[in-house]
């Protein structure tokens, strides 16, 4: 089997290319440094068998980010027997220096000039013969997303490897292989064969731009579109909502209730009170979140994050952090554990450490569930909508006080300098792709944490054998009393605090847990915290939710990103104190005003 690995600067559609020649579904995003680690995948050009190799975008072969060190570990200890060079066809005088670092290691290389379709847009005409000519290398123009040239480039790249002698050590010779005289040469080949128009059009891109990144306007334009955003997912996704919750409760009077009628009681309990009362309530949410990751994958692949790292610059700047953190925040909207991966491309250890700091602030899908789940309970309809937003701004609050407290131990000052890709319409294929991978991470997921979750939180309210469910004399009412002392003054009671408890492996089980332990679910769920909890006490408990440790998964990517135990503590244990601190002061703060 041959090995071909895709090289090139961030943002030029790798991972597009990779996804249209091995039918995978990696990640995709129109801004720069999505991809952060290696994807490989099987694909037959020609008559070989090859695998092909997606990695993060290099500005350079010296670059020294975390994402960029993944590309070169890989070149530097992999054999390959030929390399993709894509290009992006509106740039080409910008990257053609990393085909020619290719060409001066003696490396089989293909340069495609991808994005064809935006280039002619733009008026720009490339004379591939030419520019092979020039470069003494293969050139094959093509467009990874709507699939033109694709066919022939890939004939390229099968005589490219009948020719290719035997796999090569990629980059031990990296640093002999710079050359002064590239930036002439890179002209004298952009002359010779790329045609730009005398003055670029405006573009629409621009024109938009003049608007969504104006001085005054940006700031607040994005915030409306991101409630606009939200508001959208909520009128698409609440529908379908109900139907799951109608179908599992339907499900469970047709056919589960007569079929487990003759069961032992303690097997039927498990089995409908504990498993799908858990399981349903917590299906009931995936419509949501599955509507809530297609408008992610559409945001993203718009271009509009890079906007918003620019207009926020400023401002993160001043939490000595940067317009990069912003966007990995937003990301952590979906999900913490990607957001913790993708500050691989920022250079600065002190400045990354940081923004890994902060990111589990940001209010993930599973905490959506919970808070969705609790405003609707105990707010009147017309207020829940904001309760969740005000639990957003809770959330970007507490990423304010934490990089506020802390930029002074984790100092840096790295000039940060932002692309701003063209926007692109995002495609139904793109967002399909994306939307439903990210869905059946979640799903799979949740159904691993929570099928065990509620199984563990269903033995906990029933052990001993005799005692109440979910009573005093449970395992769970033990535990629940043991934390009184912590969480009486936060307005958490002995049930809430084990459903905290499991929230601290997923957050997923936490509503799971909530019907396991009061043995209700859906509407008489809803109905039994409304009759027990006020406002002050579920904003208390929501506001915990929101900032206590994040789940297991984000602790396991904290370590594993930072390779440090110290940073890692101090992430699992700052925000528990804040959390604390902020619960037992919103707490105490409204009783003692007469709440
Ligand atoms: N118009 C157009 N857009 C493209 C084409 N190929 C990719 N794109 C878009 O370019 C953006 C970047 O694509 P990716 O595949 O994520 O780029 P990448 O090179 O893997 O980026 P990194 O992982 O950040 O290095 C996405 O918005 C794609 O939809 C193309 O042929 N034409
Ligand atoms: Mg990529």
């Amino acid at each position: 089997m041959k090995r071909v690995a895709l090289l090139g600067m961030p943002n030029t559609g790798k991972s597009t290319l990779f996804n249209r020649l091995t039918g995978s579904h990696a990640r995709v995003g129109n801004w720069p440094g999505v991809t952060v680690d290696l994807a490989t995948a099987r694909v037959l050009v020609g008559a070989h068998m090859v695998e092909l190799v997606d990695l993060p975008g290099l500005y350079d072969l010296h670059g020294f980010s975390d994402d960029e060190l993944v590309a070169r570990h890989f070149l530097e200890a992999a054999q390959v027997d030929a390399v993709v060079v894509v290009l992006n066809s509106s740039q080409v005088d910008r990257q053609l220096a990393l085909a020619l670092q290719m060409k001066a290691l003696g490396l089989p290389a293909l340069v495609v000039l991808n994005m064809a379709d935006e280039a002619k847009r733009f008026g720009i005409e490339i004379d591939t013969e030419r520019l092979a000519h020039g470069l003494e290398m293969p050139v094959a123009a093509l467009s990874a997303r709507y699939g033109s040239g694709v066919p022939e480039a890939m004939a390229r790249l099968a005589h490219l490897l009948d020719a290719a002698g035997p796999p090569r050590d990629a980059l031990v010779r990296i640093a002999l292989a710079e050359d002064h005289k590239r930036e002439e040469q890179i002209e004298s080949l952009v002359k010779a064969a790329v045609i730009v128009p005398e003055r670029l059009s405006e573009q629409a891109s621009d024109r938009i731009d003049r608007v969504v990144l104006h001085p005054w306007l940006g700031l607040p334009l994005f915030f409306l579109a991101m409630l606009a955003v939200f508001q959208a997912v909520f009128w698409v996704g609440s529908p379908l909502q109900d139907g799951v919750e109608a179908a599992f409760e339907l499900v469970r009077r047709a056919a589960l209730e007569p079929l487990l009628a003759a069961a032992p009681a303690l097997v039927r309990g498990l089995l409908l009170d504990g498993i799908w009362a858990g399981l349903g309530t917590v299906a009931a949410f995936v419509p949501l979140i599955v509507v809530f990751f297609f408008f992610l994958a559409a945001v993203e692949d718009s271009g509009y994050l890079s906007r918003a790292a620019f207009l926020t610059d400023a401002f993160m700047a001043r939490l000595g952090l940067d317009g990069r953190a912003f966007v990995m925040l937003l990301m952590g909207f979906g999900c913490n554990v990607p957001a913790l991966m993708g500050t691989r491309v920022m250079r600065d250890r002190p400045m990354r450490l940081l923004s890994m700091l902060t990111i589990p602030m940001s209010l993930c899908s599973a905490r959506l569930q919970v808070f969705v789940f609790l405003a609707a309970a105990v707010f009147a309809p017309a207020h829940a909508p904001w309760v969740l937003f005000g639990l957003y701004v809770a959330s970007f609050a507490a990423v304010v006080v934490t990089a506020l407290l802390f930029r002074g131990r984790f100092a840096s000052r790295e000039p940060f300098v932002i692309e701003l890709p063209p926007y692109r319409m995002p495609t139904a294929r793109q967002v399909w792709l994306r939307g439903w991978g990210e869905v059946k991470h979640f799903l799979r997921r949740a159904t691993n944490f929570i099928f065990f979750g509620v199984i563990a939180v269903w033995l906990l309210t029933h052990l001993p054998v005799g005692a109440a469910p979910a009573g005093p004399d449970t395992i769970a009412g033990w535990i629940g009393s043991a934390m009184q002392p912590v969480l009486g003054p936060l307005g958490i009671d002995e049930k809430l605090a084990v459903a905290l408890i499991f929230g601290f492996v997923a957050k997923e089980i936490v509503i799971g847990a909530f019907a396991v332990i009061y043995g209700l679910e859906g509407n008489a769920l809803a109905a039994e915290f409304s009759r027990n909890m006020d406002w002050v006490a579920a904003t208390s408990f929501m506001l915990f939710t929101l900032i206590y440790t994040p789940c297991l998964s984000a602790v396991a990517t904290l370590r594993s990103e930072s390779k440090s135990f110290g940073f890692t503590s101090l992430a699992v244990a700052w925000p528990v104190a804040l959390a604390w601190v902020t619960s037992f002061a919103f707490y105490q703060g409204m009783r003692a005003l007469g709440f």
